[in-house]
């Protein structure tokens, strides 16, 4: 049998899992990967894009906002122990995110740093362990095409993650045998058939509610489901609260109490008001979930790929009850139930709350789009109406990759989405998220613009001067929209919260750590993006409109917008 490079071996492998970037930052590891990839894509063959990103954690937060867009496998690729280290909190954003990650790194196997202190030999898939489905340590001897088949089957099966393979520094140098069949993606294990008995249970318990509301995580990720979603929803006549992660269902739909809000926003609502049932489907607890929780005595039906939910019990007690199903079975499903159970009089009440549901959000919606217009003028500049404003500049194809804290709020009230896969947020609590999130969904999103709202901390944490320089480099534009409120907003009100009425000075305040202000315009325009100040209200639509034009000529920008706080 023929021999050919472990580069052409790799490259073959991840075409046949419809792999289109890897994000990286090399190491000596990769420099024969980098030939191959190189000579494929210059000589016209298919090939995986190398995506330089200058920090290893942008590697991370792109590969996830490709993977929102996508809905593909990513591959990743970091220098051994130290790029391991470095991609720091984003990667447990990625395991939070149930992003389906293949992160491949070297180890050293020269005396660098082999032993602990205690005399224990070092262990460089711990750097990770913690935060990854699996990881794997190879000697050397294994073939390529096994160890990165299994690694994505891994990856993928749900609930999908990330997995970590570390390697000698030279296993990628080599020649392999070569197949006789090209490398093909194996099998995942499937989930199990829906349970109708148990879904009957749940239907039975649905229509027997006297405000159910259905509550929607990562649905979404699965375009198909929003329409579901909407079907559903109607035949029952229940609320719906979408959730922050991905776009379940429309914002502006008649029976839409809004877009989650993660903990740490200002107006504090979380929209499971008088709920006495909720159907949770395709729901996992974001790091920090939105408070008030649900009433104690309110019964919680949750559908879901994981049964642990990543080992977080939703809203701190879990599930009444439980069923491990697929979304896109189990929605259509629990329609045909619901269909043929309703009998005629429960049908007139469905209507009429259907109606109630309908008039009351619409009152809400009117009210909060009135609250952002009386604050055209406000100076400083009000988050409601930024994020008014920015809702007037998008379409409907527009991808809004939401980060924000204190201002969660105003985004999930002023901004709506319609269309699958147009609004991606993060589950998880590592803040350095956005930057490299928009990046990589402006990386897959053919054509569509790519407006990320993110907080001035998650700018800085995103490494923007990493993001923004392969977003321009690589032509993958996206407009960072930083709502910035000089520092730590959801520290700093905590903080405020303990103080009671005492109102501290300004130096207390500068000596308590929680306020710093960067030019964030500046740091923009020095790695190649537009980068624009907007302190006044009346600036804040011409701003956007330019920053707009930017992108859409293919060049990141970024608009610092000074808050009130
Ligand atoms: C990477 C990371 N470091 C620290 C924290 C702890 N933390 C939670 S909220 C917060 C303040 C966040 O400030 P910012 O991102 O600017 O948002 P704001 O609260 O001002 O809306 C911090 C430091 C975190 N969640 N993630």
């Amino acid at each position: 049998m023929a021999n050919y490079k472990s580069g052409e071996a790799l490259i073959g492998v991840l075409n046949a899992h419809g792999v289109d970037k890897i994000f990286l930052n090399p190491g000596f590891e990769f420099i024969d990967i980098l030939s191959n990839v190189a000579a494929a894509r210059v000589g016209g063959g298919e090939s995986p894009q190398l995506v330089l990103c200058l920090d290893e954690s942008v590697t991370a937060s792109a590969a996830y906002g490709n993977y929102m867009v996508t809905g593909k496998p990513q591959v990743i690729m970091v220098h051994s122990e130290l790029g391991s280290l470095q991609l720091g909190g984003n990667l447990q954003n990625l395991q939070w995110g149930r992003v389906p990650a293949l992160i491949l790194a070297a180890y050293q196997d020269v005396d660098i740093q082999r032993t602990l202190w205690n005399g224990l030999p070092y262990d460089q898939g711990s750097i990770v362990r913690n935060s990854v489905k699996y990881d794997r340590r190879l000697n050397g001897d294994e073939d390529l095409h096994e160890v990165l088949t299994e690694a994505f089957r891994i990856a993928c099966t749900e609930p999908a993650g990330p997995v970590y393979l570390c390697f000698p520094m030279r296993y990628l140098y080599g020649e392999i045998e070569k197949p006789e069949k090209p490398p093909a993606p194996e099998e995942t294990a499937s989930l199990p058939a829906l349970d109708m008995g148990v879904l009957g249970q749940m239907a039975d318990i649905l229509i027997e509610a006297k405000n159910p509301l259905l509550v929607s995580g990562n649905a979404g990720r699965y375009p198909q489901n929003v329409a579901a979603l909407i079907s559903l929803a109607e035949t029952l006549g229940a609320s719906v609260l979408t959730g922050y992660s991905w776009m379940n269902f429309p914002s502006n739909h008649p029976l839409c109490v809004g877009i989650e809000q993660i903990g740490g926003s200002c107006k504090k609502d979380a929209g499971y008001d008088d709920a006495d049932v909720i159907l949770a489907i395709d729901y996992a607890m974001p790091y920090v979930g939105s408070t008030p929780p649900p009433k104690q005595e309110t019964k919680i039906l949750h559908i879901d790929v994981d049964p642990l939910t990543q080992g977080r019990l939703l809203w701190g007690r879990g599930a009444d009850i439980f069923m491990k199903a697929d979304s896109r079975e189990a929605i259509p499903a629990m329609e045909g139930l619901l269909k043929d159970r309703i009998t005629s009089d429960k049908r007139a009440q469905i209507d009429e709350r259907f109606r109630r549901i309908a008039t009351r959000n619409e009152e809400t919606r009117k009210g909060w789009y009135a609250a952002a217009r009386e604050q055209s003028s406000a100076e400083p500049v009000s988050a409601d109406y930024l994020c008014y404003c920015i809702n007037q500049v998008i379409d409907e194809d527009t991808i809004v990759v939401n980060h924000t804290l204190s201002h969660c709020a105003s985004v999930t009230e002023q901004i709506v989405r319609t269309k699958p896969a147009t609004w991606f947020g993060c589950p998880s609590g590592a803040i350095g998220w956005a930057p490299g999130a928009a990046l990589g969904a402006a990386s897959a999103s053919k054509g569509a613009m790519v407006v990320a709202i993110m907080t001035d901390g998650g700018f800085v944490w995103g490494c923007p001067t990493s993001a923004l320089w392969t977003s321009a480099n690589y032509r993958f534009p996206f407009l960072a929209v930083i709502c910035n409120n000089r520092g730590y907003g959801a520290i700093r009100d905590v903080q405020l919260e303990m103080l009671g009425n005492a109102h501290p000075s300004e130096q207390f305040i500068a000596e308590s750590a929680v306020e710093f202000s960067l030019d964030y315009a500046l740091i923009a325009q020095g790695a190649g993006a537009f980068g624009r100040t907007v302190a006044k209200s009346e600036d804040v639509l011409p701003a956007l409109k330019e920053a707009l034009a930017a992108i859409r000529n293919g060049k990141p920008a970024v608009l610092d917008v000074r808050l009130l706080r």
